[in-house]
């Protein structure tokens, strides 16, 4: 694995620049997505700072489960009953701008597909 960068999430993680922060466990960490692309749009992150997806390793398959369990959580927390779309954005064509891995928690209306 390349040497992870630091990132704002990073900063975020150390409570160095605030977030809204709505689920914490010793693995990971969830808080309001700041230019949000749906009435509830979180992000969940490792706080290992893993850089995206295709860089997670073996050792890593425990908290890549973690992580779909927090969303899974958060969706409860959220009352997103009705149903949720959760994406992970990889590298530069994948859309990818933070090079911390997170998975976009989306939820609150009804979203089309194929996403753009
Ligand atoms: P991606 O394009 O998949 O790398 O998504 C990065 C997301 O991170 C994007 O939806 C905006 C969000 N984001 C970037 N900087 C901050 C920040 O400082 N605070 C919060 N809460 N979200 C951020």
């Amino acid at each position: 694995m390349s040497q992870a960068p630091e990132t704002i999430f990073s900063k975020i993680i150390r409570r160095e620049i605030p977030a809204d922060i709505v689920y914490e466990d010793g693995l990971a960490i969830a808080f309001r997505d700041v230019s949000p692309q749906a009435p509830i749009h979180i992000l969940v992150i490792p706080k290992k700072p893993i850089p995206r997806l295709s860089e997670a390793e073996q050792q890593d398959e425990t908290l890549l489960g973690h992580l779909l369990r927090v969303v899974q959580q958060v969706a409860v927390q959220e009352k997103l009953e009705q149903g949720f779309r959760v994406v992970i954005n990889n590298g530069e064509d994948g859309g990818q701008t933070v090079e911390h891995l997170h998975l976009h928690l989306l939820g609150g209306r009804s979203l089309s597909w194929p996403p753009g």
